[in-house]
């Protein structure tokens, strides 16, 4: 009995120690959230390192005929994919809240440090502090008439 006890304490502790050092969530990015984007509810402190997997696709909307289609949808990498499956290069626009990522990759800002390209797979160790917001990238104001989500199938935060 007294071993079993021990086990007990022994597996809680390593469970505690688990919960302390690490959160976890499944979430979703709607393309149509405009500015300042999803809040994820996650604070995040300079040193702290996080994994974002996701999945899924999304539209921007109209205007978005460039050598591809009307209809084409984004995955978070920002690759176009028409109604046939015919894949398309992503689409670069300046007005974007991103520019130097394509329209349709999902980008991420944490406290003051700026957006940045995530996409389907990314892992990083946070050099600044503050509220993780979450985004599908398109032109401010533009949000209205873009469909669809980005599944988060993974997101891992390590508290340094
Ligand atoms: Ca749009």
């Amino acid at each position: 009995m007294r071993k079993f006890s021990m086990c007990l304490g022994v597996f809680l502790g390593i469970m505690l120690l688990f919960s302390l050092s690490m959160a976890q969530l499944t979430t979703v990015v709607n393309a149509n959230q405009d500015l300042p984007g999803l809040d994820t509810g996650i604070d995040l402190t300079s040193g702290d390192t996080f994994t974002i997997t996701a999945l899924g696709e999304a539209s921007f909307g109209t205007g978005s005929i460039q050598a591809c289609s009307t209809s084409e949808r984004t995955v978070p990498d920002a690759q176009r994919i028409t109604a046939d499956g015919t894949l398309c290069p992503p689409k670069i626009d300046p007005s974007v809240v991103l520019p130097s990522a394509p329209v349709g990759t999902l980008i991420a800002n944490i406290g003051s440090s700026g957006w940045f390209a995530v996409g389907s797979n990314f892992s990083a160790t946070v050099s600044s502090s503050g509220r993780l917001f979450l985004l599908y990238n398109d032109v401010p104001g533009q949000y209205g008439n873009n469909s669809g989500t980005y599944q988060l199938t993974n997101v891992v935060i390590k508290q340094k």
